[in-house]
């Protein structure tokens, strides 16, 4: 062995059991030394006379949770991963898997190559590489449907779920399971197997796919839920391709395939996408966040509300405020209402709900918010009645208490500028409905403190989000983004592309909804009411003067049956000549000459427009990364995980395509729309 395997992978003897250790922080990922330590580490050992039984187990908080993501894109270097499973499945003593935490990827690979698996009862195991636009490459479709059954072994191939342990004892996945001491009691199961001298390894290769399963009515299922991923479609035909043939050939099969995702573009994307979360929750200041135990919240409505659910399921307690105490008891109902919806659907126990809802309370009563550690607002968005609110605050909250807005336009800094303690006050933007949508905008204002910057991260970490920091602009950068999107989807409206032609281009590239079933979904008139407030720029042809003359049609959205579509008795969203007519006037009433738009200019502009507005946002200061706009986008409004996000994209095509591209859409429709935007962020 040499010194990196040495640390990485070491052995142990006790009496007549072989332990290797795993211990490779921070999740035991098979690096090219864990790799050689393992094959190392099992060769000794089966050499080892003394030695009748192997355990494999893992140091730290997980056994091995998969192949090594920092070494993809790399040179692959041997040992490879699918010779280091062969290599243990053929050793010719029993080799047991000690699980706990998450064993996924090739981790789950390596415990399906080990002759018997035991597993502490919280375990859980997973074959996630869809997530990562791949397929298991070292055996794993080939040994999941051998030991767990097509079904199950599709289920889990497919959808790239993590299983817990106690799901999968039925189905022959584990050997023991254990409440505690896992540790202990691998050895003591190794010692039982001396014991009883059952000294041959059982090999799940050698096992054959049993079962009569259907597999051709299991794969429209799969390739419905793909939604336009490929590699679940490629896990299926891996696995029905190779049910029949020997673990060699499947796997031979697999590892073709997987080579060939590998390389694709959608893994590079849904890999970028892995890379951007983690990077996002990164801060490069270092201050201690602060203990927040008790929660304010102002406004009872669906914000308020389901912000409340979101911290009261992640085990804070919650003092909700309202004007009246019957909008409290709106607000108190409606959170409890979302309880009770979790457990209707069977997300959460009615006992963890109830534990949920002991921890809220309400009151008309500012005075009640004196000793929460943190408060959110969640009202009206108007600036003097937040003004007017963070002063109120400003009198009740104790000293240390971070105060913040859920605004998803308003100037920050103008509202902390009339308190005491502008360096308390924070934005906290969460998107609708908060108790499920994974995005948090942190809005860093001009006098945000450090550790208050780091206090409402960690406080996004505890409530599951993904927590990405901005700064101060209008609409920071997600909305911000959002509104240059849908200008630039207005115009070409009004430019003769049809309501169902742009969503259908829209959603036929990846988006989860088109933009017009979004505004219909949402109501028009929000939007138009907002942006009303200013006169609309006399320049700016396009700027959402299509929504304009729906609202001044009475066509709000789908809450008058008709906004961009007509809603039928069915509630589906109809085509109506009547818009596009309306359409063909406004535009006529502007100067614009309507022509035929096709799927590809749509995609082309609305993207682009996204990558404008987003180097914009990079030289402005307002995003740390440019990665950051893509967690944004990937769990705020829907782009599809698989092309990574609007910079992905962009960077996909290369600083000098989209400065050139940029540059024709200037020339096209003037500086105004598409300005000057710095193409240098994407390096
Ligand atoms: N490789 C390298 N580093 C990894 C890693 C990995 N696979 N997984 C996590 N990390 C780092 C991560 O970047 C972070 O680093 C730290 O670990 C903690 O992660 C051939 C093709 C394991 C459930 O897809 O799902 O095997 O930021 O903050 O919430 O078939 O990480 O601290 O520097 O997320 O407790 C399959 C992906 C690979 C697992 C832990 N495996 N990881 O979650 O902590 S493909 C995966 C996760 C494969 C074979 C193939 C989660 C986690 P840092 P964390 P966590």
């Amino acid at each position: 062995m040499n010194n990196e395997n040495q640390t990485a992978v070491t052995i142990e003897h006790r009496n007549h059991v072989g332990l290797v250790t795993v211990n490779y922080a921070p999740v035991n990922a098979l690096s090219q030394a864990v790799r050689a330590g393992l094959v190392d580490a099992i060769e000794q050992l089966e050499a080892d006379f003394n030695t009748k039984v192997i355990v494999i187990r893992c140091e730290g908080r997980t056994f091995i949770a998969g192949a090594d993501i920092k070494e993809f894109g790399k040179p692959p270097t041997a040992p490879f991963l699918p010779d280091v499973v062969n290599r243990i499945e053929a050793c010719e003593k029993p080799v047991i898997a000690s699980l706990f935490g998450t064993s996924l990827g090739g981790g789950f690979e390596v415990a399906l190559a080990c002759h018997y698996r035991v597993a502490i009862n919280s375990a859980k195991v997973g074959l996630p590489e869809v997530n990562l636009g791949l397929i298991p490459g070292a055996g794993g479709t080939q040994r999941s449907m051998r030991l767990l059954g097509p079904k199950q072994a599709l289920d889990m191939v497919t959808s790239g779920k993590h299983v817990g342990v106690t799901a999968l004892k039925d189905s022959g996945l584990t050997d023991a399971i254990f409440e505690k001491d896992l540790d202990k009691n691998t050895i003591a199961f190794a010692e039982q197997l001396i014991a009883e001298g059952k000294l041959t390894p059982r090999r799940v290769g050698e096992m054959n796919v049993l079962g009569d399963f259907d597999w051709q009515a299991a794969k429209a299922g799969i390739v419905k839920k793909a939604r336009g991923k490929d590699a679940p479609v490629v896990a299926f035909d891996v696995m029905e391709k190779t049910q029949a043939m020997s673990i060699s050939d499947g796997m031979a099969y697999e590892r073709e395939q997987f080579l060939i995702l590998r390389k694709s573009e959608q893994s590079a994307a849904l890999i970028h996408a892995f890379g951007a979360e983690k990077a996002a929750s990164k801060l490069s200041i270092d201050a201690k966040p602060l203990d927040v135990v008790k929660v304010g919240i102002i406004g009872g409505g669906n914000m308020g509300s389901g912000i409340a659910t979101a911290f009261l399921s992640s085990k804070f307690s919650v003092q909700l405020i309202e004007q009246t105490e019957e909008a409290l008891e709106g607000g108190l109902g409606r959170i409890k209402g979302n309880f009770a919806g979790n457990v209707k659907r069977g997300r959460m126990s009615q006992q963890a709900a109830d534990d949920c809802v002991a921890q809220l309370n309400g009151s008309i009563d500012y005075q009640t918010l004196a000793d929460c550690d943190l408060v959110i607002e969640a009202v009206f968005e108007d600036i003097d009645v937040k003004k007017t609110l963070f002063a109120k605050l400003d009198d009740v909250c104790k000293a240390d208490a971070i105060l913040a807005t859920n605004t998803s336009y308003l100037d920050i800094d103008e509202i902390a500028a009339t308190i005491s303690r502008p360096q308390q006050v924070v934005g906290m933007h969460f998107f609708s409905p908060a108790n499920i949508m994974k995005l948090m905008e942190v809005v860093k204002a001009d006098k945000t403190s450090d550790q208050v910057v780091a206090t409402a991260m960690n406080v996004g970490k505890k409530l599951k989000k993904v927590s990405v920091l901005v700064g101060v602009c209008f609409g920071f950068a997600g909305n911000r983004m959002y509104t240059r999107y849908g200008r630039e989807i207005q115009q070409m409206l009004l430019e003769g592309a049809t309501v169902e032609q742009i969503d259908k281009a829209m959603t036929g590239w990846g988006m989860a909804m088109g933009p017009l079933a979004v505004q219909d979904l949402s109501g028009i008139d929000i939007g138009h009411n907002a942006r009303s407030a200013q006169p609309f720029p006399e320049h700016d042809q396009g700027y959402f003067r299509a929504a304009a003359t729906m609202v001044e049609a009475g066509r709000l959205g789908r809450k008058t049956q008709a906004g961009f579509y007509t809603y039928g008795e069915d509630g589906k969203p109809q085509n109506d000549p009547q818009v596009e007519e309306l359409l063909r006037a406004k535009a006529k009433s502007l100067g614009i000459t309507q022509r035929k738009i096709d799927a590809e200019e749509i995609v082309d502009r609305a993207l682009f427009a996204l990558i404008s507005e987003g180097l914009a946002l990079m030289e402005a200061g307002i995003v740390q990364r440019l990665s950051d706009i893509d967690v944004i986008w990937l769990h705020g409004y829907g782009f599809p995980r698989h092309k990574g996000g609007p910079m992905f994209q962009a960077q996909q095509l290369g600083d000098v395509n989209v400065a050139n591209s940029l540059a024709d859409l200037q020339n096209q429709f003037g500086e105004d729309i598409w300005p000057i935007t710095d193409t240098d962020a994407m390096g």
